[in-house]
Formats: structure tokens, C-alpha cells, sequence
């Protein structure tokens, strides 16, 4: 895109929006500085002043503005069968037509910031750049975190060479009613109003690196994935892997991962939590860059024992998003081992009713901070694939890990992923929904054509990574996690390392090839929980397969056929052999 047409879209937002100024960020840490003070002057973010926390910051959302809102999130292409049963639909005349009404004038009085960003290291001929205009400096300081923020991004645009997502973001009066977050793909625009919250303000992040980017992705030949990037380390080799778990069931965890001490000879190295753009390599292998530079994670549950990495990122240079506070202004959630809260995460008095942080209260910190920050996540190529992983949160059905056959059943372990709903989303928490390779709300096009595209890789390599399916969150008769998961998750990449590896048998059954009881360590699990984690009961898999006709059936002609065929092979294995169970 020239950026002439840039200079342009910025002087019509200017005389749409109406700012009584425009700051371009440049991407300084002074900069970064000076909008904390700011805010805090302006008392939009609290300095957290107690001891031990070192250039730590407090912001408080509006609170109906906590989360990504699903309902108002639209996918405006040229017809809907692009946007596909996925997506909210809207002709795009009209939703520019709707969602400029409520831009008019919004940013009266304010300043808007115009932020040129790249996703992925500056140097890396894949990463993807873009503009964002808002008038919330909480996206500004946030923007510098989690992308590369300022004056090499713009160099890199001003070339001319390249795609660039144009992202206009104003918070207006947090209208729930009035908000809107709008992608045009064809046109790789994205219009956010009326929230300030992560994922649907910080619009490098779902918008750009996921809705638009996977549209790119599925015209340039790649892919973009809701998931985390890791390296396990062990005996002097390197495995990576990705791993895609819907909003809040553990990628974050994942990537940051200690080894309890029994099993401190493996080692996880750190690339990415969140996002990862796939391509082939030249030698055939997929090839994983993380877009973003930093974490927005959830904080309830962080701690010294599930994630020793993250807890310990949060004494400094953090941004804390609807935490409480404890009487001696300590940050504090549920989870927490230390402290009580006194202070509400929305600043009332604490009094004991539901939750005193948000349960989708978040972390913002760099990734430089992280101890375990792997050195190839700066590498412009990225890192080759061993595994892809997919998860969800599932308390029955979905054993403990599962392998698939081959590239086809792979696709469908993904396309056919579960998940109970969390509080990453505006609206009910805890039930069931499908969402395939956890992109339900970040595909940006129709998910039969997504599973069609990736599909296609199959014709493309003989050397794609091995498919994984995993379920932490099975629980067990007492209504407790049958897995003890978090840092003993060790025990089931141990597994699938070692069948990248070629290094261990498994057992057939007709949903994917599960381990053998003694290949993975289930010290401390008991016989009735490790029997469950490892079942596959033969008349819950025959209602999953006749769920999936629904599921399917939504996509229609764009489903790829070869999930029927595989479904009906399964179906036939189940009536023609025993149950099989452990
Ligand atoms: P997003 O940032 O929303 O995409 O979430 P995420 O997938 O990165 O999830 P995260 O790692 O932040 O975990 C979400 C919640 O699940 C936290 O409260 C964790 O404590 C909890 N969690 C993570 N891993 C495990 C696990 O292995 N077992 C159990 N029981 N809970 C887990
Ligand atoms: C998610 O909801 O998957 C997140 C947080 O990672 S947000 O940035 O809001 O998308
Ligand atoms: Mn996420």
C-alpha cells in the first residue's frame, strides 16, 4: 500500500473523528513513560506504590467493558457466504454507514495517537504491519508492549512494498450499545468503537494477527493461529511445537511451563502464548513466528506453583487490568497465595461477594522480561514444527492426549475441538460450544473453506508436523480435575516428543492412537482418575459423532467431505469392535 493512500484514510478519520490533535507514537521508551504518567496524572491508571512492585501499574476498565464482545464483532466481506455461519455479517456499505454515525465526532476534545506497528521482528520478511489511530492511551502503552510500536514500523511502511491493516479505534463513551468491532478484509480495515478492552481495542492483536491475517493467510498461502509457541528442550535437542486452546484453557500456562523437579530434564522454552503464523519452509517443514512482542494474559490463578514464570514477570514494568488491591496496595486475585483483598477490581470496598479481581482480569508484560523467552521467537524465519497440539476445555469425553492417524484426522481433531466457554468472552461461562483449532471468533472467513485451507498443506509436504489432540480439564466423579496439569503437563509433551521421536508404541482405538499406561508418568494420579483420563467410552464417542452431522451440516458445501469419511470410519469401528476402555 502507498502511503500517500495512508496520509489520505488518516485526514478523512481526522475530519470524521474530530480530535482537537494528532501525536504520532514513535516507539521510545521515554514515550511508553511519559503516557503512564500521564494517565496516572489524569488518575485513569494507579501507580502501584507497595513494596516490591517496581514501575507497576493498576487500570480499571469500565465494567461492562471486561471482555471481547463475540455478539458485536462483525466480518464485513463482500458477501456473507465469505464471512461464513462463523461470523456476524454485515454488507460493508452499511456497516460503514452504521459504525461512522457513531465515529462522528467522538474524539472531540481528545488526542488521537496514530500508532505504526509491525507483528513480528522488524527484520522478518513475514511479519505483517499496520496502522492503528485511537484516542485511548491504554492502547497506546499496551500497543508498546505486546508489538513493535513507532518509528521502524513506519519506516518499513513508508517503503511502499507492503500490506498494511489500517485499524481506526476510538473508546467514545463505552456505549455497550454502540460498540462495534468491524473488519473489512478485502479492504484490511478494521473499525473498533465504544471498548477500550484488549482484544477488542488493541487491534494488533484478534483483529489484525488473526480475523484479517487469517484471510491473508488463506490468499497467501499461510496460516493464522489462535496458539502458543514452544521449545522443549531435552538431551541436547529441541522440539517445537504449537498448541491451539480456546481464550483462557491454558496457552499462556503452556508456553511458560516449569518442569516439576522430577522431570527437570526437559526444558520449555518460551516463543509465543497467544498467536503463531504458520508457513511452509523450503524444506518442507511448517515453520511457527510469533506475531506479538508480549503477554496479555489472564492473572486468576497465576501463582508461585502453576505459573512460576508469569508470577514472577508481574513485580515489574506490568500492566494490571481489573485486579483488586490488598490494604497495602498489592495487586491481588483469586489464586493468590499471599494477601487479602480489600479493594474490588472495580475500586469499591471488597465485600466478599463473587470475585474480588475480574475473572478476566489480565497481565499486560514485554516478552523480553520472561526468563524462559526462547531467542529463536526474535528469528525472522521462526521455528520449525515437531507437533501441533489442539485443546479445549472439556470435563468428559476428550481423553487425556490423543495422536492423530495422519494429516486428514488431524484437521478434524481440530475442526471437531469443544470447549466450555470462559470468561475471555462477554456472556455465559462454562458451556459447551464447538470451536475448531479454537479460532471460532478469529476466523476471519468461512471455517469450511479455513479447514479446506488447511487441508491443502497435505498435497504441499511430506514433512508436516505430527497432530495432537490434549484435555486437561476432564473431571473426575468428586467434581474435581482428574489431571494434575500446569507444570506435570510435562508428562504428556514428554509423550508426544517421544512419538515425534519415533521412540515409543501406542495403542490404536478408533478416535486417534492414546498411550500405553506405562508411557506416561501418572505418579500421584489415582488408578480411578488414570483410568478415565485415558477411556474412550465407545456410546459417548457414537453421541459425539452424531453431534458432529450439526456441526458440519452449518458449513454446508464448504465442509471438506473427507470429515464425513472419516466420521463413518470411526462409527463402523466402534459398532464392529468391543468398547475399549483404558
Ligand atoms: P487467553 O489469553 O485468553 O487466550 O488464555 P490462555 O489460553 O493463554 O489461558 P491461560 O494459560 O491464561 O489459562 C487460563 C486459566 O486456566 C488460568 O486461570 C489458569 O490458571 C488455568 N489453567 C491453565 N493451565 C491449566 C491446567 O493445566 N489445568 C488446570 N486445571 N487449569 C489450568
Ligand atoms: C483471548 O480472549 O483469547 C485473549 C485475550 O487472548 S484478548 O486479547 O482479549 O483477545
Ligand atoms: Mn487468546
Amino acid at each position: 500500500m502507498k502511503f500517500a493512500e495512508i496520509e489520505n484514510w488518516i485526514t478523512d478519520v481526522v475530519k470524521l473523528t474530530n480530535p482537537k490533535e494528532v501525536v504520532w507514537c514513535n516507539g521510545s521508551q521515554e514515550e511508553h513513560n511519559n503516557a503512564l504518567a500521564a494517565m496516572a496524572k489524569r488518575g485513569e491508571i494507579l501507580p502501584i506504590t507497595a513494596p516490591g512492585y517496581k514501575n507497576c501499574h493498576l487500570y480499571r476498565s469500565h465494567p461492562s467493558d471486561v471482555a471481547r464482545t463475540e455478539h458485536k464483532t462483525y466480518v464485513c466481506t463482500n458477501t456473507p457466504e465469505a464471512a461464513g455461519p462463523n461470523n456476524n455479517w454485515l454488507d460493508p456499505d452499511k456497516a460503514h454507514a452504521k459504525v461512522d454515525r457513531v465515529f462522528r465526532n467522538c474524539m472531540q476534545g481528545r488526542t488521537m495517537y496514530v500508532i505504526p506497528y509491525c507483528m513480528g521482528p522488524i527484520d522478518s520478511p513475514h511479519s505483517g504491519l499496520g496502522i492503528e489511530l485511537t484516542d485511548s492511551l491504554y492502547v497506546v502503552a499496551n500497543m508498546f508492549i505486546m508489538t513493535r510500536i513507532g518509528d521502524k514500523a513506519l519506516e518499513k511502511i513508508k517503503t511502499n512494498k507492503f500490506d498494511v491493516v489500517r485499524g481506526l479505534h476510538s473508546t467514545a463513551d463505552l456505549d455497550p450499545d454502540k460498540r462495534y468491532i468491524m473488519h473489512f478484509p478485502e479492504k484490511l480495515l478494521i473499525k473498533s468503537i465504544g471498548s477500550g478492552y484488549g482484544g477488542n481495542a488493541l487491534l494488533g492483536k484478534k483483529c489484525h494477527a488473526l480475523r484479517l491475517a487469517s484471510w491473508q493467510a488463506k490468499h497467501g498461502g499461510w496460516l493464522a493461529e489462535h496458539m502458543l509457541i514452544a521449545g522443549i528442550e531435552h538431551a541436547g535437542k529441541t522440539h517445537y511445537v504449537a498448541a491451539a486452546f480456546p481464550s483462557a484453557c491454558g496457552k499462556t500456562n503452556l508456553a511458560m511451563l516449569i518442569p516439576p523437579e522430577k522431570h527437570r530434564d526437559y526444558k520449555i522454552w518460551t516463543v509465543g502464548d497467544d498467536i503463531a503464523w504458520l508457513r511452509l519452509g523450503e524444506d518442507g517443514r511448517m515453520w511457527a513466528m510469533n506475531p506479538e512482542s508480549g503477554y496479555f494474559g489472564v492473572v486468576p490463578g497465576t501463582n508461585e506453583n502453576t505459573n512460576p514464570i508469569a508470577n514472577d514477570m508481574l513485580n515489574h514494568d506490568a500492566i494490571f487490568t481489573n485486579v483488586a488491591l490488598t490494604s497495602e496496595g498489592e495487586p491481588w486475585w483469586e489464586g493468590k497465595t499471599k494477601g487479602k483483598p480489600q479493594i474490588d477490581w472495580r475500586g469499591d470496598p471488597w465485600g466478599g461477594v463473587g470475585t474480588a479481581a475480574h475473572p478476566n482480569a489480565r497481565f499486560t508484560v514485554s516478552a523480553k522480561h520472561c526468563p524462559t523467552y526462547s531467542p529463536a521467537a526474535e528469528d525472522p524465519q521462526g521455528v520449525p514444527l515437531s507437533a501441533i497440539i489442539f485443546g479445549g476445555r472439556r470435563s468428559t469425553l476428550n481423553p487425556l492426549v490423543a495422536e492423530a492417524f495422519d494429516w486428514t484426522h488431524g484437521i478434524f481433531m481440530g475442526a471437531t475441538l469443544a470447549s466450555e466457554t470462559t470468561a475471555a468472552i462477554t456472556g455465559q461461562v462454562g458451556t459447551l460450544r464447538r470451536d475448531p483449532m479454537a479460532m471460532l471468533p478469529f476466523c476471519g472467513y468461512n471455517m469450511g473453506d479455513y479447514w479446506q485451507h488447511w487441508l491443502s498443506f497435505q498435497d504441499k509436504s511430506q514433512n508436516l508436523p505430527r497432530i495432537f489432540q490434549v484435555n486437561w480439564f476432564q473431571k473426575n466423579a468428586q467434581g474435581k480435575f482428574a489431571w494434575p496439569g500446569f507444570g506435570d503437563n510435562i508428562r504428556v509433551l514428554k509423550w508426544i516428543v517421544e512419538r515425534c521421536e519415533n521412540k515409543v508404541d501406542a495403542q490404536h482405538t478408533p478416535i486417534g492412537n492414546l498411550p500405553n499406561i506405562d508411557d506416561i508418568d501418572f505418579d500421584g494420579v489415582s488408578d480411578a482418575d488414570r483410568d478415565q483420563l485415558l477411556a474412550v467410552v465407545k456410546k459417548d464417542w457414537l453421541e459425539e459423532l452424531d453431534d458432529l452431522d450439526d456441526h458440519f451440516g452449518k458449513y454446508g458445501s464448504h465442509t471438506p467431505p473427507q470429515f464425513k469419511v472419516l466420521q463413518e470410519r470411526m462409527r463402523k469401528e466402534f459398532t464392529t469392535t468391543d468398547e475399549q476402555a483404558g
